[in-house]
């Protein structure tokens, strides 16, 4: 018997073939093939799959990760394929009520959905007061004035902040306002100013306003309205509801311990802030939400979503928007804040200036369109994430910017569709520097790229850097240093499924190339088609070979004198009189004996290779018995012993099997067949442990 097929079934049915078609056309095959393909290159190359964990070995052998460190940062450092999954990460990083965002169809009432809103926000007030203690907000604010906050300031908010509370009152609040202008229509009730929980609220009018700072709520339901900024602070909650007109937001709107957002409905609106701010937040949340219009975003340091410790985020769902600021924003986090700027569509232009470089590297300090900042030794990165999702768009920017992390954050630009040009200096485009991840993702269109050294695809000492641009024709363009290469045990891809031109300058450190460092490879990947054609300083060269040679990056030569006491011993080993070495070396011996955890251990190491005394037995036999996996590994290669060869083969620490590895050869021993190496060990002839 036939079995009855409702109609409702038959077209149920049919919609979910339709949905696991779109499903699957929907995942590029460019994805599909990443690992596959990557996997492939470093079998060829006698490296195996275990080269993609050589930074996570590293990291589980060092020092623990800095405060505020993002989990996620650690987890696509272990996993470095997983960085090319934009839509994963965005996901997993984007609040869900800002995800679903979209004008609800059905009216409620002004009255209950003002009552409503206003009891959440106490409440998420009263949970940040709970999560936060006060801190010092004037010299943040002195600080954001000129720049960046110092990481003095940031590291005493770290500890004035319990994260996990935090980001439950963030997560109530950004409920609560997407909800509310989600459903806000029509404004039936008369202008009007009254207090409540969290403050003053404002009902404006219907003709040109001007609101001063300082109310917790206003709502506008139209004109051409003027908007005086001021920071949020020390508890405070700053709203404002705009439902029409072209309107113009000045001054500061930074959020320092605070709730913040601004949600414009509609019109062509100026956003020119004087100072800091605008989608920026330390220790809360600030959101920016506007709904449609061509926009112009302006301002100097922090701004249009960037945060430390909590979110900053800016969405602009629609029009051909201008988006400018001197540095640290358009999708910017520091000290485990999440920044994102979020553009719907329209033909965008995003431009970062730079503040001057300390280095002179020959470019500004951008920080912006999806980058992230920590401070080495001292405190973690956070998240900055800009997504476009349509339009042909225009970044510009100088150092660290577009897909940039540094020391242990995640920088992400995530471009959906348009033809589309990017510009930058050094440390951009898919790239990230110590211990960082950066990734640049672009779904489609024609695409032009150009930048410095460092950029396209490229990690720089125990870091991520990728590019993957899933179609059309695209043009590469840098000197060095990029298009799927890294060095100091990074890893660095760039993907295309399109037909693509590399241009590359002189430099060799490009198209899978990659250094070797602390006798552990590095790993470069170039993934293209076959119709990719190549430029080397302007001559059409052939396709290079996805198997380079192994190159082992050169031993920075020592600076003498040095203020660095590490470098500074060295000098004085190096330089010391053939009657005075003795001596110096039976006061290391000492060092070592008396304090077991003294951090010139690794130098006592470096200084036992270049001038090894008499005592060179006693010294290898100290730096043995250190817990540090590098610093064994160090001594090892200074000063080889068989026995502590053969204890080093068994570590799970790589550096030092790399390095036991090399002793048992210059001892002129055969290893021990089952120890359990990677397979990078097992297959390539022990290279030189360079610092
Ligand atoms: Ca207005
Ligand atoms: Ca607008
Ligand atoms: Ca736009
Ligand atoms: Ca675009």
């Amino acid at each position: 018997m036939g079995r009855m097929w409702s109609r409702r079934t038959i077209a149920a049915a049919a919609a979910s073939v339709a949905t696991l078609v779109a499903g699957c056309a929907a995942l590029p095959a460019l994805d599909q093939s990443i690992e596959k393909r990557v996997t492939a290159i470093l079998d060829r190359r006698g490296l195996g799959s275990d080269a993609l964990l050589v930074i996570d070995n590293l990291l589980r052998h060092g020092p623990p990760p800095p405060p505020a460190t993002p989990p996620l940062v650690l987890e696509l450092l272990a996993r470095p394929l997983a960085a090319v999954d934009a839509a994963r990460i965005f996901h997993e990083v984007v609040p869900p009520p800002l995800i679903s965002l979209e004008r609800a169809q059905s009216q409620r009432s002004l009255e209950h959905l003002l009552q409503t809103y206003l009891a959440e926000l106490a409440e998420a007030q009263r949970m940040l007061r709970s999560a936060t203690r006060p801190f010092d907000d004037e010299t943040l604010l002195r600080e954001l004035s000129a720049g960046l906050p110092s990481s003095t300031q940031l590291l005493a908010v770290v500890d004035a902040v319990d994260a996990a509370q935090l980001a439950r009152a963030n997560l109530l609040f950004i409920e609560a306002t997407a909800r509310f202008a989600s459903h806000i229509r029509d404004l039936p009730i008369e202008p009007q100013t009254f207090e409540s929980a969290i403050g003053t609220v404002v009902i404006g009018t219907r003709g040109n306003d001007r609101h001063e700072p300082g109310a917790a709520l206003i709502i506008d339901p139209g004109g051409d309205d003027v908007y005086e900024r001021a920071p949020a602070r020390n508890g405070a909650v700053s709203v404002i509801v705009d439902l029409g007109g072209n309107d113009e937001y000045r001054g500061a709107d930074v959020a320092l311990r605070a709730l913040s957002a601004i949600v414009d409905l509609a019109g062509d609106d100026r956003y020119a802030l004087e100072g800091s701010g605008l989608a920026a937040a330390i220790a809360g949340a600030s959101l920016v939400i506007d709904f449609s219009g061509n926009d112009i975003y302006e301002a100097k340091f922090f701004a249009q979503g960037a945060a430390a410790l909590g979110i900053g985020a800016l969405l602009d769902l629609g029009g051909d928007d201008r988006y400018r600021v001197e540095a640290w924003g358009q999708g910017f986090g520091i000290a485990g804040g999440t920044g994102l700027l979020w553009d719907g569509g329209g033909n965008d232009r995003y431009t970062a200036g730079g503040v001057p470089d300390p280095f002179g590297r020959g470019g500004g300090l951008s920080g912006a369109q999806g980058a992230s900042f920590g401070a080495r030794g001292r405190l973690g990165g956070g998240v900055g994430i800009l997504r476009d999702d349509s339009g042909d768009d225009i970044y510009e920017a100088q150092m660290f910017a577009q897909g940039s992390g540094y020391y242990y954050g995640l920088g992400m630009l995530w471009e959906r569709g348009g033809a589309d040009r990017y510009q930058a200096y050094r440390y951009a485009q898919g790239n990230a520097a110590h211990q960082a991840v950066g990734a640049l993702r672009d779904e489609a269109g024609d695409d032009r790229y150009a930048a410095d050294w460092y950029a396209q695809g490229m990690g720089l000492d125990v870091a991520v850097g990728v590019l993957v641009d899933a179609a059309g024709s695209d043009a590469y363009r840098a000197p060095g240093g990029a298009q799927g290469s890294a060095t100091a045990n990074g890893f660095g891809l760039l993907a295309t499924a399109s037909a693509a031109q590399f241009h590359i300058g002189t430099e060799t450190l490009a198209w899978g190339r990659a250094e070797w460092l602390r006798g552990l490879p590095s790993v470069g990947v170039l993934l293209h088609g076959n119709s990719a054609q190549f430029t080397r300083a302007g001559e059409v060269v052939r396709m290079p070979p996805d198997n380079p040679p192994v190159l082992v990056q050169p031993s920075t030569p020592e600076t003498c004198p040095s203020s660095d006491p590490g470098e500074a011993l060295l000098c004085r080993v190096r330089d010391a009189a053939e009657n005075e070495v003795g001596v110096l070396w039976a006061d290391l011996a000492s060092l070592l004996n008396e304090d077991p955890k003294t951090p010139l251990a690794g130098w006592i190491a470096l200084a036992l290779a270049k001038r090894p005394p008499a005592n060179a037995d006693e010294i290898a036999a100290l730096l043995a018995k250190r817990e540090s996996c590098n610093v064994r590994a160090l001594a090892l290669r200074a000063w080889p012993t068989l026995p502590a060869a053969e204890e080093g083969l068994r570590a799970g620490c790589w550096r030092l099997q790399a390095a036991a590895r090399a002793a048992f050869v210059r001892l002129g021993a055969p290893p021990p067949a089952d120890a359990a190496l990677p397979s990078f060990l097992r297959a390539i002839p022990p290279q030189e442990d360079t610092h």
